[in-house]
């Protein structure tokens, strides 16, 4: 061995050493080694080449599922540099070796990896089995590589090997996420997208290539969203009757940079989105609170001078206000906290007085010279509190009359157990698999409630709608908890009655499409369920293999009959399951009840979102519909284990 290699050897054992923890407690560094751990591999390196973008110098991104279940990401911004570095190795070793250093070199101070994860490019590096860098620039094309974070590139002279010439400047990365490390290793191309167009409507400048090459559906998309929040706005409510313009404003306080858009459509629900440095914040938090705070102020303060709200009368509260309205709060902070069940709502309490005093300001400048919005808005707001005041009392007689009701309406099978910790509730699809889960269950702890053929899709329709179809009120009174629009308030998880909300439906695309519809409901009314982890989903099996001789064997996905099959001397016979009602009961409990057999997917507050139609144009147009996103979670979780 070469005295050379030998240091390289070292400089090896260093590099283990410092990304070990990284491949020892994957967990704690990108959220989990599921399905949305893996995805957050490509947006933390996609992160990188979203900063060059904000520092002026990328306008293109290149994100490409390739055929061989590897990722690309590629940008035009200046490259990373690979000069020699202070510790004595090209700058990008640097960059994709130590923990924490990111790969920003001038510190940018928004780093857009928004302080969930943000640690970076050398934890996609210490997990991926091999990562592959080309860099372009000052002429030169550079290349480096790892396998598991460990360089197998030979430095010359401390510095990178070149692979000729070009006139372009960039960064590619190509990788593979190490499948010693994640559950599967297959990408989630619906959920990336959605986060590739959130991108490109909060970077108007930017542009998104996205290319999916792993089949049977090959796909291109391209985000280019120039209106920014403003077209995000619009978009969402492009299949719904506007009552106002989009409102748009920013601007500036303590450090924090402010952009709201929004407007008023015929509904019956709030739809506001908060982004904090270009990440989504599904739980909310402080730059919402300020928005929701300052706008119920100022519109209240509107209806008095218009004489709406008389002197006796009580302010229009916040819901009332924001009924009707979609919008986008997009704040850039340099220094995010965050805080929540999922770490994704932002803890800042300064975010939430910048936010508000802009807001402030804003909102009058704009509503002061378009009064013509302005009674749009409070009409709806009046609107709404009335029909408030009316679903109180219609709340308070649907709690009363039916809250001893379960059984009367023949409808939930409940479970003896009061240990709510314990209980579990199967709402199943179909009367028939309903009787057949009702004779199977563990009586103690499981409830049953079979619903029939296709719920009310709650996006379409008005809250009295929603509070009188027969499903719904008996999932409500079953719950226990009551339920809410948005965040909070009326519902009361404490009074939760099961631990597990178990969705049973058929693999097949009404099954799905009921899914799709009870997490929507879910999303809508409680949310609080899924942020907690109640809300999920059972997998049934897809195949019963039972071989001339030995022990019947359940399989829960095509892997499954694969590997069945190459380990399977001998004839078997292959059952193959269509739906819930071919099981008898014995089956239904060994496959699907049985908690010491039966598979379920937690469903995540990103499943429901991706399910809920306010974010169908996030996927794009012309892509297969939604619920193929239910199939490909579904499937992934029969793989899991
Ligand atoms: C840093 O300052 C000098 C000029 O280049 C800046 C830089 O690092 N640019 C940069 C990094 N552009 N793109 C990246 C990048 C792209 C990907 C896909 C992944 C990573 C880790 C960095």
């Amino acid at each position: 061995m070469t005295e050379k290699k030998q240091n390289y050897d070292e400089s090896s054992i260093q590099v283990l050493e410092g990304l070990e923890p990284v491949r020892r407690r994957p967990g704690m560094y990108i959220g989990s080694t599921g399905t949305k751990g893996l995805n957050h591999l490509i947006y933390e390196i996609m992160d990188n080449s979203v900063d060059e973008h904000l520092a002026g110098y990328c306008k293109n991104i290149f994100v490409t599922l390739e055929a061989d279940g590897s990722a690309t990401v590629e940008d035009d911004g200046r490259g990373i540099p690979v000069g020699m570095h202070e510790k004595g190795v090209s700058a990008e070793r640097v960059v994709f070796t130590t923990l924490h250093a990111g790969g920003k070199f001038d510190s940018s101070v928004y780093k857009t990896s928004g302080g969930l994860h943000g640690v970076g490019s050398s934890v996609v590096n210490a997990l991926s089995s091999y990562l592959d860098i080309k860099v372009m620039r000052e002429g030169l094309i550079s290349h480096d590589r790892y396998e598991r974070g460990v360089p197998t590139v030979e430095l010359i002279n401390g510095l990178l090997p070149t692979e000729g010439r070009t006139r372009k400047t960039g960064t590619k990365i190509n990788f593979a996420p190490d499948p010693e490390i994640f559950d599967s290793v297959r990408f989630k191309a619906e959920e990336i997208k959605s986060r590739l167009h959130e991108t490109a409507y909060l970077n108007p400048e930017l542009t998104i290539h996205f290319k999916d090459n792993r089949g049977p559906f090959f796909e291109e998309q391209t985000y280019h969203e120039p209106d920014g929040i403003v077209g995000f706005v619009r978009d969402m409510n492009a299949s719904k009757e506007a009552i106002t313009q989009v409102v748009y404003f920013k601007g500036e306080a303590e450090d924090i940079q402010v952009e709201c858009a929004f407007q008023y459509v015929n509904e019956f629900h709030e739809d506001l989105l908060g982004f904090c440095n270009n990440i989504y914040n599904a739980e909310g938090g402080m730059h919402i609170t300020g928005f929701k705070t300052m706008f119920t102020q100022v519109m209240n303060s509107y209806a008095r001078e218009m004489g709406m709200l008389k002197e006796k009368d009580a302010n229009y509260n916040g819901a009332d206000i924001r009924n009707g309205m979609t919008g986008v709060i997009s704040i850039k902070h340099p220094d995010p906290r965050f805080e929540g069940q999922t770490k994704t709502k932002l803890d800042n309490q300064d975010a939430a007085r910048a936010v508000g005093k802009v807001t402030s300001d804003e909102i009058q400048h704009y509503f002061d010279r378009n009064i013509e919005e302005l009674k749009a808005v409070l009409a709806q707001a009046d609107k709404a509190a009335k029909i408030r005041k009316e679903e109180a009392k219609a709340k308070t007689n649907l709690l009363s009359k039916q809250k001893y009701s379960f059984d009367s309406n023949g409808k939930l099978a409940n479970c003896i157990s009061k240990e709510t910790d314990k209980c579990e509730i199967f709402i199943v699809e179909g009367d028939s698999a309903g009787g057949s889960a009702k004779t199977a269950r563990d009586r103690k702890y499981q409830a049953i409630l079979p619903i029939r053929g296709k719920i009310l899709n709650v996006e379409k329709a008005s809250i009295d709608k929603v509070l009188a179809n027969a499903e719904i009120k008996t999932m409500i009174n079953a719950f226990g908890c009551g339920f809410s629009e948005g965040y909070g308030q009326d519902f009361d998880i404490t009074k939760l009655r099961y631990d597990k909300i178990i969705i049973m439906a058929d693999a097949d695309v009404d099954g799905a499409h009921i899914a799709t519809l009870l997490l929507t409901l879910f999303y809508r009314f409680m949310p609080e369920l899924i942020f907690q982890g109640h809300v999920y989903i059972a997998m049934p099996p897809l195949y019963k293999a039972q071989p001339s001789k030995g022990e019947e064997e359940y399989l829960y996905d095509d892997r499954a009959l694969e590997k069945y099959r190459k380990n399977h001397k001998g004839n078997f016979t292959l059952q193959r399951y269509k739906g819930l009602g071919e099981m008898d009961a014995e089956q239904l409990w060994e496959t699907t009840l049985d908690p010491a057999r039966r598979r379920l997917k937690q469903v995540s507050i990103d499943d429901a979102r991706l399910a809920s139609s306010t974010t169908e144009l996030l996927m794009g147009n012309d892509v297969p519909p939604r619920r193929d996103f239910i199939y490909e979670h579904a499937r992934d979780a029969a793989l899991d284990v």
